[in-house]
């Protein structure tokens, strides 16, 4: 019989390696054959998806209100969808998973890199941005992000390698039967 479908949901800071990370684990699912892997990664999705939307509350729900039901509908075909947005709230968060789990599984992933390296490293110069108030609304530093209280896993990347992280999710999906 096949195997259901289901969605890896990361979620975390700007420069938290949530991008990285997704694409190391679609290039191992994507090894193992069998499925289509799907990334709805947050930049993309901003260009193709959203590109009218801005960085409010109501934005930003939306944002994840839109990834959440595509990532449904590949779920629902059995298909792969890893998604890699910030989604701060975790109401929102909660939502699509609800939208997701009739189909299939959710699997939420906390990026958990603190904003203090997110913003030591500031790989992108957005966080100077932000500080000096050249971007409103900006996650962790003037806008809010709600820690994931029960994620299924939860990543350190401070102490553990890009491969590793990759590697602990497709541990969790085969301890899960899902691949
Ligand atoms: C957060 C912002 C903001 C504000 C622009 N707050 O490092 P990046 O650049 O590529 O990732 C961030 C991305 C966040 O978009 P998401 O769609 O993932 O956000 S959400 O889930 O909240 O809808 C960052 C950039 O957009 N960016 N302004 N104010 N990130």
């Amino acid at each position: 019989r096949a195997k259901q479908g289901f969605t890896v949901f990361f979620t975390g800071f700007s420069g938290s390696g949530k991008s990285t990370i997704a694409n190391a684990l679609m290039v191992k699912l994507m090894e193992m054959g069998g499925r289509p892997v799907t990334l709805l990664d947050g930049d993309i999705v901003r260009k193709n998806l959203s590109s009218e939307l801005g960085f409010s509350k109501e934005h930003r729900d939306l944002n994840i209100r839109r990834i959440g039901y595509v990532a449904s509908e590949i779920t629902k075909n059995g298909g792969i969808a890893i998604c890699a947005p910030i989604a701060p709230y975790a109401s929102t968060r909660r939502a699509v998973r609800e939208d997701i789990e009739q189909f299939g599984a959710f699997i939420e992933v906390h990026v958990a890199t603190s904003i203090e390296e997110c913003e030591r490293r500031d790989r992108k110069g957005l966080y100077k941005l932000a500080r000096e108030g050249k971007i409103k609304e900006f996650t962790g530093i003037s806008d809010p992000y709600d820690v994931p209280e029960n994620p299924e896993i939860s990543l350190e990347t401070e102490s553990v390698e890009v491969d590793n992280c990759a590697h602990q999710v497709i541990l969790k999906l085969e301890s899960m039967g899902l691949i």
